[in-house]
């Protein structure tokens, strides 16, 4: 077993259990010009994380554990995305039109790619994923059955909205999951705050958070 100094209490896990959801670190979501920013939100503070990420799938791509990687997005005629989801609020574009990178949030166009500097490599598994959990609709449950994971570790973005979600989609399936906490971010501080201090919360409710560090040290 591998110990990592955590929140709200020391997380432990078998190393050959292990593996490390990324969750839609696309272009839609930290770059300009994509699905995040026409919602409105300043997209710099997501970029801001993306070393740290890259730290964090080295580390487990040196160890040998698994790495996931999800993508945030609809097929072209839009038949996976809800009409709820699209006409929800009032963006500036809607999930399909056509923006800077190409058509929001749509399979294949340039937006919908994970950023160049966590570019998954041959074996990785990348799920692509209608909704905000990475649970539902997907594969990832079987994913996980078969590489016969126990438990998640978790990055990407945002905190409060996607990654928490597949958090506690993944808590109620049994995993135990640990947040990096500068491996995710929010384009609202408070809210990313909220979401670690209500995931540690109650003895860890829906898991443990710790800094990248932590892990590095553990695993050193
Ligand atoms: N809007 C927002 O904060 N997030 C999303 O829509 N998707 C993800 O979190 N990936």
């Amino acid at each position: 077993m591998i110990a990592i100094d955590a929140e709200p209490f020391a997380y432990t896990f078998p190393p050959d259990k292990v593996a490390l959801i990324v969750i839609d670190m696309q272009r839609d979501f930290v770059e300009p010009g994509g699905f995040g920013h026409t919602l409105g939100n300043d997209v710099t503070r997501l970029q801001a994380i993306v070393p740290t990420v890259a730290r964090l799938i080295a580390l487990f791509r040196a160890s040998g554990w698994p790495v996931i990687h999800t993508r945030e997005g609809h097929k072209p005629d839009l038949s996976d995305c809800p009409p709820a989801k699209r006409l929800r609020g009032a963006p500036s574009l809607r999930i399909g039109d056509a923006g800077p990178m190409g058509r929001i949030l749509i399979h294949g166009e340039p937006g919908h790619g994970i950023v160049s500097e966590l570019a998954p490599i041959d074996g990785e598994i990348v799920l692509d994923k209608p909704g905000k959990g990475a649970f539902y609709a997907t594969s990832l449950g079987d994913d996980l059955a078969r590489l016969g994971a126990t438990h998640l570790v978790l990055a990407g973005v945002t905190t409060e909205v996607c990654v928490q979600t597949t958090m506690r989609e993944a808590n109620d399936r049994g995993f135990e999951c640990l947040l990096v906490e500068d491996a995710t971010e929010s384009y609202f501080p408070a809210f990313k705050e909220a979401a670690l201090a209500m995931i540690r919360a109650q003895g860890g409710i829906v898991g443990w958070t710790a800094p990248l560090s932590a892990l590095e040290l553990a695993v050193a």
